[in-house]
């Protein structure tokens, strides 16, 4: 393995901040002039040399012309796109100025830090989440990505991990179930790769349309979007019906019981076909070549779960290697996620001892509702009034779009935006501060598909007046009297603190070693020593109270919870707003190969309803429900269901042809039972754009 100590003159190691499931270890290309060359896969066993299009171009982002290089303060009128330049001093006086007037107006709970996961740093994403709870300022619930998918993976696993990618190189057969990694995550097709190269191992992919990742499996089963649950029932009756169920895997380590059988004999593939679209044959088909084969690897995707019943179809979904007994095998089981794994001790980096538990929680997906004044989301607390953003870009990514803008224009809102780029959400702000990238300050990254922990030092200077999230946040803190011991520390003295706390190497040791691999050895990973609740044993009978406050609408038993969006006559089409290949949710959307590559927001339509509605490929349409419509160009495809229509984004809503995106299509409503935005679950009209 190569280490930065060792590497070549020029070429350096670093960690993809993105938020993605790999988390690249990088190997950095500098330049003697000083700026940044290619970046490569670094030799690390599992990134293994091989990493995304966007990343390796990242020159093109880190030196782009239109960089924010100094703070830039709003003159004329909200949203009006014109700024001024000015120093540090003036904004952070600015900063203080306006946080303390909605302070003394309504208390420190008229502030909102609102930030996501633009850099997936655990110290640059703290800094700001610190200070809100040292400061009483409104905490958040982080909806966009992971809620709908965790409280499902939860309530039947307990615990959020699962087998190691590396492990696929002994699966007979590859399920991606709901996910798109020739899109959202490379490296994973490239595990892939070597197991259908090495032992012919089948892939199977569940996924509304034709990805490229559908393209290149043995199987492709396009269903109804939100309908997963069905197809995970209607699998479980064949397994229990055609003896492919291991019955001494279910009474060892599961919660299965006679009622659970009963419940799944009426969930038969007839039923299923019913609700999936699929065939009878293409169910009874997946289920047997699934029973037959103890050594599968089910590869859980989120896409999936942003569904109104998200939570519902991932907890049935996980059920099917309890009920093949696939978890015993080397290859078996399943992954979702791996968080779970690394157990650090984030109490002081996150300020946590400052919580004050009875601060209200305000949802990231509810903004526009929030900043509309909506009481079901502010309680009887006081008006959001002052905003810091950091790390997203939620006037294009959060749901809503159009009632997201017109809270983020209201006059009495103080809204400073800390970027790399002038966003959409940026161009709605009073104050715009310039932020380093991440191979200009230091931090530690754990990963959700991979089992490394890394760290990665600044390898360049920040340009202009950029500062990072931690600098930033640290000198605010002072200026507003809020004391903590990791303000003062660099972050790479926070970074050791962080490990020390959870009694892991320090970062120059995880450094020199590539990475820190946490992975369990077989017995736990695979759950043979028992599942995560108090028992061990895997629930086919969630305990949903426990996961969030819907629980009352939650079925008992995995099943097809019907609460989606359905389609109906007056909006007989269901929109999938999936992710693009060359962006990462908005970010690379400013870099101009992405954009190229891209080209413009298109919705896939099938071939039937085109020449129903007599639509040529390009032409234009508008699609719409309650929420609002949006104008964008037709891409004739098959490979989906009739009735369902794709648009890849996220694109700038610049970049549709009436200035709004997708998102003002998607609503609000959170996923059940534990909240979570529901991208995917949207019923819509489609018209020829020439229709009123
Ligand atoms: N290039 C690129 N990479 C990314 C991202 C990006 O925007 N672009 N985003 C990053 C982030 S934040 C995340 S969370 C991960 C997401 O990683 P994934 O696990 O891939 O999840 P999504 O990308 O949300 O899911 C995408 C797929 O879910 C399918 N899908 C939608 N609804 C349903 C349904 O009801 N049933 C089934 N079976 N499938 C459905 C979509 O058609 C789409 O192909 O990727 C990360 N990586
Ligand atoms: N239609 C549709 N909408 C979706 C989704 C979908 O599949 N379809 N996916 C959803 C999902 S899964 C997610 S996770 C969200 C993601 O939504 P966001 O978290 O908002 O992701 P981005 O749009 O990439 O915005 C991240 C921003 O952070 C900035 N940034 C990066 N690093 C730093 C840093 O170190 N400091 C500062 N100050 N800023 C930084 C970037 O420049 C970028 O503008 O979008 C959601 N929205
Ligand atoms: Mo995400």
């Amino acid at each position: 393995m190569t280490t930065s100590s060792e590497a070549p003159r020029g070429l350096r190691r670093s960690v993809c901040p993105h938020d993605c499931p790999s988390v690249c270890a990088l190997a950095v290309e500098l330049e003697s002039s000083g700026l940044l060359g290619r970046i490569r896969g670094a030799d690390q066993s599992y990134t293994d040399g091989i990493i995304c299009a966007k990343v390796a171009r990242y020159a093109e982002r880190i030196h782009h012309p239109e960089r924010l290089l100094h703070p830039l303060r709003r003159v004329g009128a909200k949203g009006g796109g014109c700024f001024e330049r000015i120093s540090w001093e003036n904004a952070f006086d600015l900063l203080v100025e306006r946080i303390g007037a909605a302070v003394a107006q309504d208390g420190p709970q008229a502030v909102w830090p609102y930030h996501y996961a633009g850099t997936m740093g655990l110290v640059q994403r703290a800094a700001l989440r610190r200070l809100g709870h040292l400061a009483g300022w409104s905490r958040q619930r982080e909806t966009f990505c992971v809620a709908l998918a965790d409280a499902g993976w939860l309530a039947g696993a307990g615990v959020k991990r699962g087998i190691d990618t590396r492990e696929i190189v002994h699966s007979d057969l590859i399920v991606v179930w709901g996910g798109n990694p020739v899109h959202t995550q490379i490296n994973f097709m490239h595990w892939a790769q070597k197991a259908r190269r090495a032992r012919g191992a089948r892939l199977v992919v569940v996924d509304p349309y034709r990805t490229p990742t559908a393209a290149q499996a043995d199987v492709h089963l396009a269903l109804q979007p939100g309908t997963d649950g069905a197809l995970a029932c209607a699998v479980m009756h064949v397994l229990l019906a055609e003896g492919l169920a291991d019955r001494d895997y279910l009474a060892r380590y599961t919660d299965f019981s006679p009622q659970i059988e009963q419940h799944l004999a009426a969930r038969t593939p007839q039923w299923a076909a019913g609700i999936t679209g699929l065939t009878v044959e293409e169910i009874v088909d997946f289920a047997r070549s699934y029973g037959q084969t103890p050594n599968s690897f089910l590869r859980i995707g989120f896409g999936f779960t942003r569904q109104r019943n998200g939570s519902a179809a991932m907890h049935a979904v996980s059920c099917l290697p309890a009920v093949s007994g696939a978890w015993q095998h080397p290859g078996g089981g399943a992954l979702f996620g791996q968080s779970g794994l690394y157990g650090l001790n984030t109490a002081f980096l996150n300020g946590l001892d400052a919580v004050q538990p009875d601060t209200r929680l305000l949802d990231i997906s509810r903004l526009g509702a929030v900043l509309g004044g909506d009481r079901r989301d502010l309680g009887d607390g006081p008006p959001v009034r002052a905003m810091i953003v950091q790390n997203t870009n939620p006037a294009v990514v959060a749901p809503e779009s159009a009632r997201v803008r017109a809270g983020l224009m209201r006059e009495d809102l103080f809204l400073c935006v800390h970027e790399h780029f002038m966003t959409d959400t940026a161009q709605l702000a009073d104050l715009v501060l310039p932020a380093t990238m991440f191979l200009e300050h230091d931090d530690l990254y754990q990963a959700s598909g991979h089992t490394f922990l890394q760290s990665a030092e600044a390898l360049i200077p920040a340009p202009g007046e950029c500062r990072s999230n931690h600098a930033f946040i640290s000198e605010l803190a002072g200026r507003l009297g809020v004391a903590h011991g990791a303000f003062g520390m660099s972050a790479a003295a926070l970074i050791d603190r962080v490990l020390a706390d959870s009694g892991r190497p320090s970062a120059a040791e995880i450094r020199a070693l590539g990475g820190l691999d946490c992975a369990l050895p077989f017995e736990r990973a695979h759950f043979l020593d028992g599942f995560g609740h108090p028992d061990g044993r895997f629930r086919f009978a969630p305990d949903w109270a426990a996961r969030g406050a819907g629980g009352a609408a939650m079925p008992a038993f995995p099943d097809h919870q019907a609460v989606i969006d359905a389609a109906t006559p007056a909006k007989p089409f269901r929109l999938v707003a999936a992710p693009a290949r060359t962006f990462l949710n908005t970010t690379f959307t400013e870099t101009p190969t992405s954009r190229a590559k891209e080209g413009r927001p298109t919705v896939k339509v099938h071939p039937e309803i085109c020449r129903t509605l007599d639509l040529a490929d390009g032409e234009i349409v508008a699609l719409g429900n309650a929420l609002g419509s949006v104008r964008l160009h037709v891409e004739i495809c098959d490979g989906m269901q009739p009735t369902t229509l794709i648009v890849e984004s996220q694109w700038p809503n610049a970049a549709f042809l009436d200035g709004i995106g997708i998102n003002t299509l998607i609503s609000a409503e959170p996923g059940y039972p534990a909240a979570g935005a529901v991208y995917h679950d949207t019923a819509v009209w489609l018209r020829r754009a020439s229709q009123p």
